[in-house]
């Protein structure tokens, strides 16, 4: 708790949502979960199949069990988990190596060569946080699925990111509804070895503390259509005089950066196949686009690079209002309120 508490503060907290103050608080927040069958449609692959359920459990209680600043406990895929994890590995690799942003691609190697990454390996989760600590200061820790925005996006504001452990069910290895560690892993992780996204991400994270309701669906919105959903424009080769090469052909390609169509088959293939609807990334457009859970989307956003989106969401970061400032101390990994009045 606060130790020194400018009065202003206190009233100005006394409305805002409860949230995490340090990185500890997070043993608290990370563990309420949506699961499926109580809170989420029970039409998936997994949910009849009693082994499968079985297993969720077992991945389950390491999640609910974990506290913040321990290793995570390392895992033993199943043959058939491993089955699942070479099939996708395979494919998706291909399909980066196309569709990708640069910045994805440039720091996947990097998890390749430091990460135990290979279609014949399901990295270790632990393996990466100490990796992503060293490179960006993020950390991960296990969570048992989906949770709400607010909680979700509350860790980041302590570079922690939320990460499951278990795999999806082999029936659908294309898309899953749920994140699970083809998501994270296949998806997230390589953006977060990134200083840049790893700063931007934080911010997010940090803007989203007692925000109220509004302001955060807003910004869980922006976040889906930008972090897991994003396109952004491809570069454009450029020759030495600056000229681009081949001057418009390439010009209406798509780049991808979003972890949601990074880590799944289908939706990627979708996204550059099927002509969707792909339209600027204009905060005020976003935020009135529905985040599908359990389909593809039906629109997409993209900005110029992956710079673009930054901008805008720090755009829209800074209009939030909320009563009280937060800073981040890494020293104590806990946030300072201060008061705004
Ligand atoms: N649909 C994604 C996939 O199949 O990998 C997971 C999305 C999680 C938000
Ligand atoms: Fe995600």
């Amino acid at each position: 708790e606060q130790i020194f508490v400018d009065p202003g503060v206190t009233e100005a907290l006394a409305g805002a949502p409860w949230f995490p103050k340090t990185i500890y608080d997070l043993d608290k927040c990370s563990k309420r979960v949506l699961m499926y069958g109580t809170d989420l449609d029970a039409d998936h692959p997994g949910f009849k199949d009693a082994e499968y359920r079985k297993r969720r459990m077992f991945f389950a209680d390491l999640a609910l069990n974990y506290k913040q600043g321990r290793p995570v406990p390392r895992v033993e895929y199943t043959p058939k988990e491993l089955e699942t994890w070479s099939k996708i590995y395979r494919e998706l690799r291909a399909l980066h190596k196309k569709h990708a942003c640069q910045e994805f691609l440039d720091n996947f190697a990097l998890l390749e060569r430091y990460c135990g990454y290979s279609e014949h390996n399901v990295p270790q989760l632990d393996d990466l946080s100490r990796f992503l600590k060293a490179k960006t200061g993020f950390r991960v820790r296990p969570v048992a699925g989906y949770l709400s925005s607010r909680d979700f996006l509350a860790a980041l504001a302590f570079r922690v990111f939320n990460c499951t452990q278990y795999i999806r069910h082999h029936a659908d290895p294309f898309y899953t509804p749920e994140p699970d560690c083809v998501h994270e892993l296949m998806g997230h992780m390589a953006l977060f070895a990134d200083p840049d996204f790893a700063q931007f991400s934080q911010e997010i994270g940090l803007a989203s503390l007692g925000a109220c309701e509004e302001d955060l669906a807003k910004l869980a919105t922006l976040y889906f259509f930008s972090i897991e959903f994003g396109l952004c424009r491809a570069k454009e080769p450029v020759k030495i005089d600056g000229s681009a090469v081949n001057g418009d052909s390439k010009s209406s390609d798509f780049k991808i950066y979003g972890a949601g169509l990074l880590s799944s088959i289908g939706e990627l293939k979708h996204a550059i196949e099927d002509k969707p609807t792909i339209l600027r990334f204009d905060p005020d457009r976003v935020i009135q686009q529905e985040c599908l859970i359990t389909t593809f989307q039906s629109a997409y956003f993209y900005t110029q690079d992956f710079e673009e989106a930054q901008q805008k969401l720090r755009m829209f970061t800074n209009s939030m209002n909320r009563p009280f400032v937060l800073r981040y101390n890494p020293y104590t990994e806990s946030v300072e309120v201060l008061n705004n009045k």
